[in-house]
């Protein structure tokens, strides 16, 4: 059994840690610095250890706070540790505290009925778990060429867990949905500095919110939420970028018309065109919100410069995902995308999940050497050899390179 440990005082010694540094603006970032080695200055990042509930990170923005997950993680497991999972909030006023015997989620809008749920209520509902991969739209932005405005990601703006929770539909049913639905949207507990900052809205189609499959976790990894990932309830939409992922989730309505707010409307919008790939400066194409993610792999235990022995057995590994289906194969280039081998996959956690993959590779002659790793998923789609570009600096999925040394 797991210990849910919504405790009251415990969570308040936390959050009002995060209140005083949020005030005072002092997250002491330490001297060490991290290069994400992206191809325009600067390419170092502070390390910080300064936030609640987090280990080390490459602090990206103190306020609101951008955190993001070293690229070292990746190679410990398949599941991303919660206190080294990445952070990203679009505005400031962060509730300090979170009294979890007054919190309510409330339903509301196009429903037979009205539903202000407390915790326990939600906690009663039938259980669901689901293994799915937290990316931000933006994940690898830093990479893109010419580059684009945006926090300046390297590929750490992504994490894998365990969520446990209840379907966003079970929550639905209760309170009735009623007819002529389009929409559902999404808001969490905090608000922007400034009166006039929209509130963070994201809305899903009705069809897709109760899918069976979009839930509210209340678990990650076993563990109750960090605080900057959520606590206490947040949105999970398998498959699809994080900005739907909806944190410290305190209101669901439902809407019979279609969601004009700002970040439907205006911001993460990608182009409607194939791999929302269009051509630096071009104008004047077809935009359409940002959905479904796309295939990716990484390597995860040598990086750009390593030096492997010549004649040996290299063991190299990594992980994998397959976006909105699950991972059908990685495949593995030692001469730079000539000749592709297909790697072992380890085990299956679900078409959501990372998936980690290894293979031994044995390099003959000296010299430099170009790895490369390349996924293709269950629906048919795979990496493409060339970076896909757009202006919101979104969906990245370029075959990643490693430049290595034989020796
Ligand atoms: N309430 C709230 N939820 C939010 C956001 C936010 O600003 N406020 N940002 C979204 C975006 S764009 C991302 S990338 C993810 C980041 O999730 P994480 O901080 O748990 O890694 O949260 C999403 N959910
Ligand atoms: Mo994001």
């Amino acid at each position: 059994m797991v210990d849910l440990r919504f405790g009251r005082r415990q969570f308040l010694e936390r959050a009002s840690a995060l209140g005083v540094m949020i005030a005072s603006g002092s997250f002491g970032a330490s001297a060490e610095t991290l290069n994400l080695h992206l191809p325009g200055p600067p390419s170092e990042r502070p390390l910080t250890k300064a936030f609640p509930q987090k280990g080390e990170m490459i602090l990206q923005r103190t306020r609101p706070p951008l955190l993001e997950t070293p690229f070292s993680v990746f190679d410990k497991g398949v599941f991303t540790p919660n206190d080294q999972f990445f952070v990203r909030w679009h505005l400031a006023d962060i509730p300090e505290s979170i009294d979890v015997t007054s919190f309510r989620l409330s339903v509301k809008g196009l429903v037979n009925q009205e539903l202000s749920l407390n915790l326990s209520e939600i906690l009663a509902l039938p259980r669901f778990e689901i293994a799915a991969v937290n990316q931000c739209s933006g994940n690898s932005r830093g990479f893109f060429q010419p580059r684009v405005p945006g926090g300046q990601w390297g590929h750490g703006a992504m994490g894998n867990a365990k969520w446990t929770g209840v379907r966003l539909r079970d929550v639905l049913d209760r309170a009735g949905v009623g007819a002529g639905a389009v929409q559902v949207r999404f808001r969490g507990l905090e608000e922007g500095v400034l009166p006039a900052t929209p509130d963070f809205m994201k809305s899903l189609d009705i069809d897709h919110a109760r899918d069976g499959e979009v839930m509210i976790a209340y678990l990650m990894n076993g563990e109750q939420l960090p605080i900057l990932n959520g606590f206490p309830l947040r949105l999970i939409v398998p498959g699809w970028y994080s900005t739907y992922w909806v944190k410290m989730l305190s209101s669901i309505e439902v809407l019979g018309e279609p969601d004009e707010n700002f970040w439907m409307k205006t911001a993460y919008r990608i182009p409607d065109t194939p791999g929302a790939n269009v051509k630096p400066g071009e104008k004047g194409f077809k935009t359409v919100p940002i959905s479904r993610m796309v295939p990716r792999s990484f390597i995860t235990n040598l990086s750009a410069g390593a030096t492997i022995e010549a004649g040996k057995p290299t063991l190299v590994r990594g992980l994998a995902f397959g976006g909105d289906s699950g991972v059908a194969s990685v495949d593995f280039s030692s001469d730079g995308g000539t000749s592709w081998t297909p790697a072992t996959l380890g085990a299956d956690e679900g078409q959501y999940s990372f998936r980690l993959w290894q293979i031994n590779f044995t390099a003959a002659e000296r010299g430099q050497r170009m790895l490369m790793v390349r996924t293709t998923n269950k629906a048919g789609l795979t990496q493409p050899p060339l970076p896909t570009w757009n202006p919101g600096g979104y969906m990245l999925n370029v075959i990643e390179s490693t430049p290595i040394t034989v020796s």
